[in-house]
């Protein structure tokens, strides 16, 4: 396939008509080989100037298209053309010598004609003319002409991917302008009133011009040019426009005159969201959401926004990958004064930030109700048990704070050796041994004995001095002010 692939496209950039057209037709069937298609085209195209040509039914887009063409291939440019859903088949109209011309077209090396009929989904049709049009372009054609019907969602969007939008009006046209979709009017950037030779085209060029001094609020005024394609009439003076329109994107930075690229982010988007369903979702969870659907027991729109949800779910609780410390040393937050678990917190964020394991382990604070216990719940890579009774300890304490002491400390052995933590806090541990729930030596056996690549952090007031000799890291937390003191009460969120 790859290898099809490759040589289709060089075919295609060597300006084989055949491959050409062959490009386009897996463009328009195949949105999934179309994506792999326009990927390997996309480096080639953003030269052509890209013009939509849009109006009612019957107005002689076709046959102005036709005179352009006659008219640039005397200068020498090449042109393709993508007609969507044309009503009348691409010919011309129904005169013997129009067809007869068209032909002659067809059979020119330098232009490349297709058609392509509106089906299937909205939006569908929009993106397999903008890739036919990307195609013509990446080919080479000097000139790609988007001609559609002037009419309903689709046209708005091709309109979107073109550079310069010629809307072509009948000189029957009378009231029927002022029905006339307002987004064409304003997406307009050159107004034709064709069919001159039959008369009453300076009437219509009046009424667009009454219009637009109403309208026009861009920084520039569309022109209205009278032609007659079936004469050959004012198409050199049109083609003029179209090229003053083109330097004049040039001088607004180029804004339109770069690759209209909203497909090819669309299509990235998706592409990338796809590839995230089957890293987040497994095969068999995929499945049976799909089976749901088979069975019709959900609806698409249903399906769709389950997997969605799941995906952005993971997505947003999944961590940074994995870093492990090189070395881990000794820390320890203590003093009298407020801060010490909130340091030690803030230092565990900042480690979950950068991929590491935290585990903390709460000596004493466990029952109490601290909103770290709330927000560990969000934060991926972040473990967190508490131990106590949620009443703070006597003196003597109960049989029961040595019970939960001691598992906190298991735990906490299990912590810094297991290696599933590259950071381990033990909060409260200092407070835990003052109140000799747990013994200084175990804790300066855990020191030594924990694995290489883990940080401890401990926090509390008064550290015995074995533990801050045992520390690579000291900081002494001072009351200078306390609210308490003026009798602020402890406040959720804040406090705890
Ligand atoms: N008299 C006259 N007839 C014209 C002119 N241009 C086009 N026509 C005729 O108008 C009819 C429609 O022309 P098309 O070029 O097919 O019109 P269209 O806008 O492409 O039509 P659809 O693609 O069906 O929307 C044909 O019979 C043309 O010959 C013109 O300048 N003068
Ligand atoms: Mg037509």
């Amino acid at each position: 396939m790859e290898v099809e692939r490759g040589k289709l496209v060089e075919e295609a950039l060597r300006g084989n008509k055949r491959a050409v057209a062959r490009l386009i037709s897996i463009v328009e069937d195949n949105p999934a080989e179309a994506r792999h298609l326009m990927r390997l085209l996309a480096p080639y195209a953003g030269r052509s100037h890209l013009v939509g040509v849009t109006g009612p039914p019957g107005s002689g887009k076709s046959t102005l298209i036709a005179a352009m063409i006659k008219e640039l291939r005397q200068r020498g440019k090449t042109v393709g053309v993508v007609a969507v859903d044309p009503s009348s088949p691409f010919s011309g109209g129904a005169l013997l010598g129009d067809r007869v011309r068209m032909q002659s077209l067809t059979l020119d090396e330098g232009v490349f004609i297709r058609s392509m009929a509106t089906r299937g989904e909205r939006g569908g049709v929009a993106r397999a003319a903008s890739n036919a049009a990307r195609i013509l372009d990446a080919t080479g054609k000097d000139y790609v002409f988007v001609e559609t019907a002037g009419a309903g969602q689709s046209d708005v969007d091709i309109m979107e991917i073109v550079q310069t939008v010629v809307l072509v009006l009948p000189p029957s046209l009378g009231d029927e302008i002022q029905a006339l979709k307002a987004g064409i009017m304003e997406a307009a950037d050159i107004f034709v009133v064709n069919k001159a030779d039959l008369g009453g085209a300076d009437k219509v060029v009046h009424e667009i011009n009454e219009i637009l001094d109403l309208i026009v609020s861009k920084k520039r005024r569309p022109p209205v040019v009278k032609v007659s394609a079936l004469k050959g009439e004012g198409i050199a003076e049109l083609i003029e426009k179209l090229e003053e329109h083109r330097r004049f994107l040039a001088s607004e930075k180029g804004i339109r005159l770069v690759r209209p690229v909203r497909d090819d982010v669309l299509s990235a988007v998706r592409e990338a969201f796809e590839e995230k369903i089957f890293n987040i979702m497994k095969r068999e969870e995929f499945r049976s959401i799909e089976r749901l659907v088979e069975t019709g027991e959900l609806d698409l729109k249903s399906a769709a926004e389950e997997i969605l949800a799941r995906v952005l779910k993971a997505e947003y609780v999944s961590p940074p990958p994995r870093r492990r410390l090189e070395r881990g040393l000794v820390q320890v937050y203590t003093g009298n004064g407020k801060g010490k678990t909130s340091a030690a917190f803030g230092l565990a964020l900042r480690a979950i930030g950068r991929g590491l394991r935290v585990c903390v382990i709460q000596f004493i604070k466990g029952g109490f109700d601290y909103g770290e216990l709330y927000s560990s719940v969000y934060l991926p890579n972040l473990h967190l048990e508490a131990y106590g009774r949620g009443r703070f300890v006597s003196n003597p304490p109960s049989e029961e704070d040595y019970v939960e002491a001691e598992k906190a400390l298991r735990k906490a052995r299990d912590a810094v050796m297991s290696g599933d933590y590259d950071v381990v806090i033990l909060d409260e541990v200092n407070t835990a041994l003052n109140l000799k729930l747990i013994r200084l030596e175990d804790v300066i056996r855990l020191l030594a004995e924990k694995a290489e690549n883990v940080e401890v952090v401990l926090t509390g007031r008064d550290a015995p001095k074995e533990v801050i000799e045992a520390a690579d890291l000291v900081t002494e937390m001072r009351e200078v002010k306390h609210p308490y003191r003026r009798g602020v009460q402890a406040r959720i969120g804040i406090e705890y």
